[in-house]
């Protein structure tokens, strides 16, 4: 999807009667924890203030008409058929997905009038897509009294990727979308889904810098990525790289390429977002610095998912005294990245990031957190 066009119509007069239940769901930055969820191990989302926003009302049948204001006035309504939904034709498969996969789970939503608008943008690696199907799924739970509650939806979300628009995510994003807020990290255990909210301490403020270069995940690298760790733990004798002890590591380093580093870095990632999780807690601001540019770069050299403008980015943050960390968040391959910095000073030092980044590459970065800089 385009970003939001003011000249779109609204739902009244694309529909001829007011929606009648309006919801919205937040994109997600990562502070720490990727590549982990689909091996059973550990995350540290949080919400962004960019968010997905869906304006609904139930129709007699089974006809959805959908609109995304995010094509402006040159936008039409779309329309299907529930039970006859069929993937390719682009942002309406979230919405095919959500209620294909509804009705596959045993909840029936009927026939509805749909308008929506994003400003979380595409392929920025903050979740564009949960965004939009935890959004939609709140409103049709709304609309049709479904009885999901904010886990199951998360759940339901995550379906509508793997089993119907193609992407074999993890359950990360659509959690972080349906249980976060901005104010502190989910810190959540993908494997038993428990969860627990930890605030950031008041002398830190995360940054988001989107690198312009964009990425998807039902493309070949998140793909191959995710099989190359079921093989790793197929050869390894464990269900999920989550299972297999740190003592374990030599055993597999010496698997053949890539598959040791794959594994290095699923470990040391659920290691380093349990310690961030403490370092939180006590407020020890010195290793939180530390702990994210490692992580950045066991994903540039040890699971090879960062892109040399990524790189630059995080390397442009490693100048700014009151930038503590930096590191490439969500699936990679473009995408964004996410910094702590010292309370106050994040908008100043992102702004300097992204002039000195658009002098050394061929791109625009948009400074997405804190929202005030981003110039909306
Ligand atoms: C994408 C996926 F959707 C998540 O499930 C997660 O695997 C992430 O990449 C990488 O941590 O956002």
């Amino acid at each position: 999807m385009k970003t939001p066009q003011a000249d779109a119509p609204r739902f009244e007069s694309l529909f001829g009667r007011p929606p009648k239940v309006q919801v919205r769901a937040p994109g997600r930055v990562n502070l720490i924890g990727e590549h982990t969820d689909y091996n059973g191990g550990f995350v540290l989302p949080m919400a962004i203030p960019q968010h997905t926003e869906v304006h609904l009302a139930p129709r007699e049948g089974h006809t959805v008409r959908a609109f995304s204001a995010n094509l402006g006035a040159q936008g039409q309504v779309d329309a299907y058929e529930l039970g006859q939904e069929k993937r390719g034709r682009g942002w309406l498969d979230y919405v095919q997905g959500v209620t294909h996969v509804l009705r596959a789970e045993g909840h029936v939503p009927g026939g509805f009038d749909l308008w929506l608008r994003s400003d979380v943008p595409v392929g920025s690696g903050l979740s564009s897509s949960a965004a939009l199907e935890v959004a939609l799924l709140r409103g049709l739970r709304e609309a049709f009294g479904l009885r999901l509650d904010d886990v199951q939806l998360a759940l339901l979300g995550q379906k509508v990727e793997c089993d119907f628009v193609g992407a074999p995510v993890g359950v990360m994003d659509q959690m972080a979308s349906s249980l976060a807020d901005t104010g502190a990290a989910l810190f959540l255990d993908t494997r038993s889904l428990k969860y627990e909210r930890v605030p950031l301490p008041t002398q830190v403020e995360p940054i988001v810098i989107n690198s312009g270069v964009t990425h998807s995940h039902s493309g070949g690298d998140y793909r191959v990525r995710r099989a190359e760790c079921e093989r790793a733990a197929k050869l390894l004798g464990v269900e999920q790289l989550r299972d297999l002890p740190d003592a374990e590591l030599p055993r597999a380093l010496a698997l053949p390429e890539p598959l040791g580093r794959r594994v290095r870095h699923v470990l040391t990632e659920n290691a380093r977002v349990l310690q961030t999780v403490r370092a939180l807690r006590e407020g020890d601001l010195a290793s939180l610095g530390p702990l994210l540019y490692a992580s950045h770069a066991s994903q540039r050299d040890d699971y090879e998912v960062s892109v040399p403008e990524i790189d630059l980015l995080v390397d442009l943050a490693r100048a700014e005294p009151d930038v503590l960390g930096a590191r490439l968040t969500g699936g990679g391959f473009g995408g964004s990245v996410v910094m702590l910095a010292r309370t106050g000073t994040g908008a100043d030092a992102a702004a300097r990031i992204a002039t000195q980044y658009a002098k050394q590459s061929k791109h625009q970065a948009t400074v997405l957190v804190p929202e005030a800089s981003s110039g909306r």
